[in-house]
């Protein structure tokens, strides 16, 4: 590690080293210096991310339109550069590993804490897509062909069902029979991408409660983090992946799926933060936020499910069963938002008579 950490312009030297935080993807390290400076080191994960470099290239044309339209907002996030001024190093294994300024005074949330924490979250998801929305999508590349299509995703279900190089198909019927149950209006989203009923903007794709910074004191959003996946998609993507970690009443991975449903409260303080904060969507993108949620949470389900049955090979799992258990959440999230599917579209109509 040190060798790598000295490939950076930190301010002063290094005192320690950690893994740090929760993502499922890179491989995410604090660096403390005796300036008293922080830093969040990483390396970029190649089995996820085919073109690593690809994806820094995206980050930091990101990160420099961000500075220049929100210049101490948004645009606050700043890579380090190395020795010799380049955004990221390699190593001698090939791997790309990149710096960032700690975001101090930021807090991220592992799981919601309060409708406003929600609502400043979406908040944020939807002003990083208003801020963007100049932003030439022809500029960006795809870091992950194919990211929310979810008909691909069903298609590597497939796939990997068939070959079951685990040997664990015949243990997860019911999981595998819900997913089977709804493939042919997962492909919703996607059939209106392709026909032009949905705008194609640069969305973020991972809105995670845990890739926006807080305000520790004020718990105003301070910054969108985790860029990796920035790229052309739809502002249901956006809103629907917020819901499906914000407003859900349990952890992703909780192994007893009771405890896990759709918090409508929860629901109605994200729709409120993300319109305010991207006021120019579409008729047709406002009245397709509530099947983003339930189709994003049918996609991680099958992405999930998908993991288990290859092996637990792309997520991050910390003990055995975790990516079914996962997967078993996501549907059941994705089933109680079948049932709450009016509610949902009330609290929309609510919102737009109130101007929101
Ligand atoms: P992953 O793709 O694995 O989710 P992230 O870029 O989201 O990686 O980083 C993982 C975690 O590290 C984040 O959830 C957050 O807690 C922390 N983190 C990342 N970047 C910063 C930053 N610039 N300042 C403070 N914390 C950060
Ligand atoms: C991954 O990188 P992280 O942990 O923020 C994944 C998302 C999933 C999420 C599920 C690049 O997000 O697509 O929705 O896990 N990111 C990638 O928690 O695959
Ligand atoms: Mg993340």
């Amino acid at each position: 590690m040190e060798e790598i950490i000295g490939r950076f312009q930190l301010t002063g030297a290094a005192v320690s080293c950690r893994a740090y935080g929760c993502g499922h993807i890179n491989r995410t390290f604090l660096v403390r210096t005796d300036a008293g400076r922080r830093y969040i080191l990483q390396r970029v994960n190649r089995q996820v991310f085919p073109d690593p470099v690809g994806v820094m290239e995206n980050v930091t044309a990101v990160i420099a339109f961000l500075a220049e339209k929100a210049p101490g907002g948004f645009g606050r996030l700043r890579l380090v550069p190395t020795r010799e001024g380049a955004p990221y190093a390699l190593d001698g294994a090939g791997e790309v590993w990149r710096a960032y300024d700690y975001v101090e005074g930021g807090v991220c949330l592992q799981a919601p804490e309060s409708l406003e924490d929600l609502y400043q979250c979406a908040e944020a998801f939807g002003r990083f897509q208003s801020l963007l929305a100049d932003m030439p999508a022809a500029s960006l590349r795809e870091t992950i062909p194919e990211f929310h299509n979810t008909p691909v995703r069903y298609a590597r279900f497939h796939a990997a069902l068939e070959a079951d190089i685990a040997g664990r198909a015949a243990d997860v019927g019911a999981e595998i029979a819900f997913a089977l149950a709804r493939e042919r209006e997962a492909g919703a989203l996607q059939r209106m991408r392709q026909d032009g009923t949905l705008p194609v903007r640069v969305t973020h794709n991972d809105t995670k409660l845990n890739n926006v910074m807080l305000d520790e004191k004020t718990r105003r959003a301070l910054c969108v983090i985790d860029l990796d996946t920035v790229m052309p998609g739809l502002a249901a993507y956006d809103f629907g992946d917020c819901v499906r970690f914000g407003a859900a009443t349990a952890a992703e991975d909780e192994p007893d799926t009771e405890k896990m449903g759709l918090d409508l409260a929860a629901f109605e303080a994200l729709a409120r933060g993300f319109l305010t904060g991207c006021p120019a969507l579409t008729e047709a993108e406002r009245r397709t936020l509530p099947l983003g949620a339930k189709l994003m949470t049918l996609e991680c389900g099958v992405r999930f499910l998908t993991d288990y049955l290859e092996g637990d090979r792309y997520f991050a799992v910390h003990r055995p069963g975790q990516n079914l258990d996962r997967a078993r959440t996501q549907f059941k999230l994705a089933a109680d938002m079948e049932a709450k599917r009016d509610a949902m579209a009330a609290i929309m109509d609510r919102l737009e008579r109130a101007g929101t």
